[in-house]
């Protein structure tokens, strides 16, 4: 018994030094990504003091996904983006009655918190489009660290939403979610998650999960999570390691915009404590954004 013990004390002590998969998630291989055969089209490395409105939209009022001010277990409001210290913030924060009552509307006292999308940003500014076709797209950030907060790095367009039986027309890309925080457990910590989804989000609604994937520290290191896009498959990565591919859905065709943002679990803009406590946790939490960079 006592061999036994120690023996399982050994496998668990490998496990966690290579971290092997024990159920939980999966290492990125070996295997890098080839950039050689791409140039960097597009980019942003957020180094001046205010979101660059030509390439993105901020405001959930003003863009076609309408998606309004209550999301989840929180809200959406523009003031929770802010561009400071060369890198993108996505802002959690307590907005108390007072202030909600300014922002109108069906703004409530709650969890604030923000979204980015090149979708309806400055239409006559060229040189940065709103969507984008295949290519390499890299996200260099730190994971909020906070209970109850979603943070993700993705890509759609509005075509995700019409059931034809493929995602061939758009799917949702979710290059990485994060919702593990602390989750009580290390080893679901340090997992993101990668998804995609199509044929809208109703009862024909697709979705294959990918997988969930070990990053670096991701709450407190900067990590790079990125996916190549042909027409032949996703190809995933997280540091420039190839965690995943697939083709699954049928690979979206068509032009996607790309989507940084936080989300508060819970629903009709009351947080969900079954997902943790965010009131124990979320104050003065963000979810930082070095690069966005789009090689093609
Ligand atoms: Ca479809
Ligand atoms: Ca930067």
């Amino acid at each position: 018994m006592k061999f036994l013990n120690f023996l399982i004390t050994i496998l668990v002590v490998i496990s966690s030094i290579f971290r092997i998969d024990l159920g939980y998630g999966m290492n990125p291989k070996n295997k890098e990504v080839d950039l050689s055969k791409y140039e960097l089209v597009w980019s942003d490395e957020f180094d001046g003091n205010e979101l660059d409105h030509n390439k993105w939209n901020d405001n959930q009022n003003v863009n076609t996904l309408h998606w309004g001010a209550v999301r989840n277990g929180g809200y959406w409001h523009k003031d929770m983006i802010a561009v400071e210290d060369g890198a993108l913030h996505i802002k959690t924060r307590y907005v108390d009655e007072e202030q909600a009552a300014k922002y109108g509307g069906d703004y409530k006292a709650g969890w604030y918190s923000g979204y980015v999308t090149t979708l309806d940003s400055n239409k006559d500014d060229s040189t940065n489009p709103d969507t984008f076709l295949y290519g390499y797209f890299e996200c260099r950030c730190i994971l909020p660290a906070g209970e109850g907060l979603w943070s993700a790095f993705w890509m759609m367009n509005g075509q995700v939403y019409d059931v034809n039986g493929n995602g061939i027309d758009g799917t949702e890309i979710d290059v990485f979610e994060s919702f593990g925080y602390p989750d009580g457990e290390k080893k679901t910590a340090d997992l993101i998650s990668t998804n995609l989804h199509w044929d809208g989000y109703g009862e024909d609604h697709q979705h294959y999960s990918v997988g969930r994937f070990y990053a670096n520290n991701p709450y407190e290191e900067y990590n790079t999570y990125g996916v190549e896009w042909t027409p032949d498959e996703y190809i995933f990565y997280i540091n420039g390691h190839e965690t995943a591919r697939t083709s699954k859905g049928g690979v979206s065709q068509n032009p996607e915009n790309l989507l940084l943002s936080v989300e508060v679990a819970g629903s009709n803009g009351v947080p969900s404590l079954s997902k943790g406590d965010i009131t124990r946790n979320a104050d003065n939490v963000d979810f930082i954004v070095d690069y966005v960079r789009v090689y093609q």
